[in-house]
């Protein structure tokens, strides 16, 4: 996501690091630049306006002439006018109630449905509560069964009734939610080609028999600015809390994430990252705009691992790190963690600086993580708690075992050695990122 407009304004931003004093002419091409980038990544031309007004009003303002590093103010007054213009302060979903009541809208095919499931799943897992699913789309044959294939998916329950009457399969399920206890319900709506009456009649009516604590219109990122009309055709009819963008992994250019705020004043909440079940993110402005000027997003990072890894034994790890202890099967329980993260190139694009270190273009291979860990299969308990004591009958026994080479059980065990290495200097302090 945003990986053309990210390019090139990292590529603008990258010239004025270095400048000692900010003047409106060796900043004009630049701004040109941004403006271009902006342009073309789909944001609105009022938008792009204000945006690069301000940053240049800013950028010849007494603070920026007064500093000692006026190329790093500048990238600094670029990312927060890039926060803000993505809606500043993150805006949280209000769950208040019991239950609470989430409804979602949006065009057909704009990702609705699967958004239920990937919210019910991020609310299950972040609150541990109990969400119960709503299926109120009773026109597009097949769409109760989908719902109820998520339902199957996540294990989590599906309201739905053989009724053609949308507003009383909601106010019933709403009943149903209350008698046992759940703590969500997460209402799925029909979708239409276009907005038309019956369809926002059917939303309106829906919402005032169940009042919603959220109504989130979900809109597909690559509509690209027509999703403006859509957000406030709906919001007339409907008041709107919140928008849900999905799709943004195909989406390379983020015109509509930059122009939603602005345009329509209504905050988005949630991103779709992808087609699966846990593709969807909480959206933080700043931590977006991070991540568009290639600054990284340590927050994502960490809270990926955290619901990845499992605590115990990371910390039994951890210590066995810092005293030296690490062996093998230390080596293979947390490749077996690192592996529950998901593609490792996805997590190297978060880390700050990950651009110009190197990282962001890696690739890692899951076949030669597959080798790795085949080559640690095939030692006996003792090798991988003593690595040492592998000389070449047993690489040889190892390497026919794991269907690999001694040049790969050797590489392993080098690579083995030079991680301890690093680990001791890391746990003594002295090893420093290169950010
Ligand atoms: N890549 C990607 N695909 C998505 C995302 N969200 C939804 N999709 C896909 O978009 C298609 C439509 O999704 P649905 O959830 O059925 O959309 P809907 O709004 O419920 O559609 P209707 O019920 O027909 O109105 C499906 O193939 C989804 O897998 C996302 O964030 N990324
Ligand atoms: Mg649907």
């Amino acid at each position: 996501m945003f990986e053309t407009l990210g390019d090139r304004l990292q590529n603008a931003l990258h010239k004025i690091k270095g400048y000692g004093k900010i003047t409106e002419d060796n900043i004009s091409d630049m701004m040109r630049e941004i403006r271009l980038a902006l342009l073309e990544a789909d944001v609105n031309y009022k938008v792009v306006k204000e945006f690069t007004n301000t940053v240049k009003e800013k950028a010849l303002g007494e603070e920026v002439q007064s500093s000692i590093n006026p190329g790093d103010l500048f990238v600094k007054i670029v990312k927060d006018e890039l926060t803000s213009l993505l809606g500043g302060e993150s805006s949280p979903l209000n769950i208040d109630g019991d239950p609470a009541i989430l409804m979602l809208v949006g065009l057909q095919g704009s990702g609705k449905t699967t958004t239920i499931g990937k919210l019910s799943n991020l609310l299950r897992k972040k609150h541990s509560k109990k969400p119960l699913l709503v299926a109120c789309d009773i026109y597009r044959p097949a769409a109760i069964d989908q719902l109820i294939q998520i339902g199957k998916q996540l294990n989590i329950p599906v309201y739905h009734e053989d009724s053609k009457d949308a507003v009383k399969i909601s106010e019933n399920a709403i009943k149903y939610a209350k008698e046992n206890n759940y703590d969500y319900v997460l209402i799925d709506t029909a979708g239409r080609l276009h907005i038309d009456e019956a369809l926002m009649e059917e939303l309106e009516n829906i919402r005032t028999n169940v009042t919603p604590n959220e109504i989130l219109l979900v809109i597909d990122s690559m509509m690209g600015q027509d999703a403006i009309n859509v957000i406030t055709g709906f919001n007339d009819k409907l008041p709107l809390t919140g928008v849900v963008l999905t799709k943004l992994d195909g989406d390379t250019r983020g015109g509509v994430a930059l122009s939603v705020r602005y345009l329509t004043n209504i905050p988005i909440k949630f991103i779709g990252t992808s087609e699966k079940l846990d593709g969807i993110d909480y959206f933080d402005p700043e931590r977006m705009a991070g991540r568009i000027l290639g600054m990284g997003d340590i927050v994502s990072l960490v809270e990926k691992a955290q619901e990845a890894i499992d605590e115990k034994e990371a910390e039994k790890t951890a210590k066995r790190m810092q005293s030296g202890k690490f062996d093998l099967e230390d080596f293979l329980s947390t490749m077996k963690q690192i592996k529950k993260l998901g593609p490792l190139e996805n997590l190297m694009k978060l880390i700050p600086g990950a651009k110009k270190m190197g990282l962001n273009n890696i690739n890692i291979d899951p076949k030669q993580m597959a080798r790795v860990e085949a080559i640690v299969l095939s030692m006996t308990v003792q090798e991988r708690r003593h690595p040492e004591i592998i000389k070449s009958s047993r690489k040889t026994r190892i390497a026919n075992g794991s269907g690999t080479s001694v040049q790969e059980v050797n590489r392993l065990l080098q690579q083995f050695d030079q991680m301890k290495k690093m680990m001791k200097q890391m746990t003594n302090g002295n090893l420093k990122f290169p950010f």
